[in-house]
């Protein structure tokens, strides 16, 4: 995991996020809890079958429906050094009305399920920037803020921002920094 920019509470990292060690990883996924490609499937495959059944689980008893774009569901983290995955959903830009809100919404809303349960190290990878193609540099000026505007009132919390390129991360900086 290379460093790229460190204040506070905050960590700017380059890596792979299913190699992070600490109290959860959020994973980037669709409402349909069931796995997909890029981050998810890297998850998935990182954290072994047992996850899938865990998300089968919470589709039946929770979220019949599909998790809701912009909301959170907990999961144990099984093999991944991560003791548990918080995962949720990000907009798909060309589709969203709201795009900013809700992709902010992911993020305060882990940040607070992480509160809840008293986690104390979170990482995030970079949601809706892949496959939904929300613009990186846009996407880290919506991070930007909510980190800036949550993490005062979150002192116990490390978080982590891991991102898959060295080019996101210093986009990250840039916003971060303005
Ligand atoms: N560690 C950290 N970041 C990663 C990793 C990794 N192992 N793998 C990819 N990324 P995406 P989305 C980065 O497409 O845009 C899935 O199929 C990647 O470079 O994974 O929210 C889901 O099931 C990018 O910057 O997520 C959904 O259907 C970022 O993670 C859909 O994709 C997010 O890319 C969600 O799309």
């Amino acid at each position: 995991m290379q460093i790229h920019y460190r204040q506070g509470g905050l960590t700017v990292a380059e890596g792979d996020i299913t190699r992070f060690d600490g109290d959860a990883i959020v994973n980037a996924a669709n409402c349909s809890l069931l796995g997909g490609g890029g981050v998810d499937g890297a998850i998935h495959r990182a954290a072994g079958p047992q996850l899938l059944e865990a998300c089968r689980a919470l589709r039946q008893h929770d979220w019949p429906d599909g998790l809701p774009v912009g909301q959170v569901a907990l999961t144990p983290g099984f093999r991944l050094p991560a003791r548990y995955v918080i995962h949720t959903v990000g907009p798909v830009y060309a589709e969203s009305d709201d795009p900013r809100g809700q992709l902010a919404a992911c993020y305060r809303n882990a940040l607070a399920l992480a509160d809840e349960r008293g986690f104390t190290r979170l990482a995030f990878p970079a949601i809706s920037t892949g496959v939904y193609g929300y613009p990186s540099a846009e996407a880290a000026r919506v991070v930007a803020d909510v980190i800036r505007e949550r993490l005062p009132q979150l002192p116990a919390l490390e978080v982590t921002l891991m991102f898959f390129s060295a080019a996101d991360a210093q986009t990250f900086v840039q916003a971060a920094q303005r």
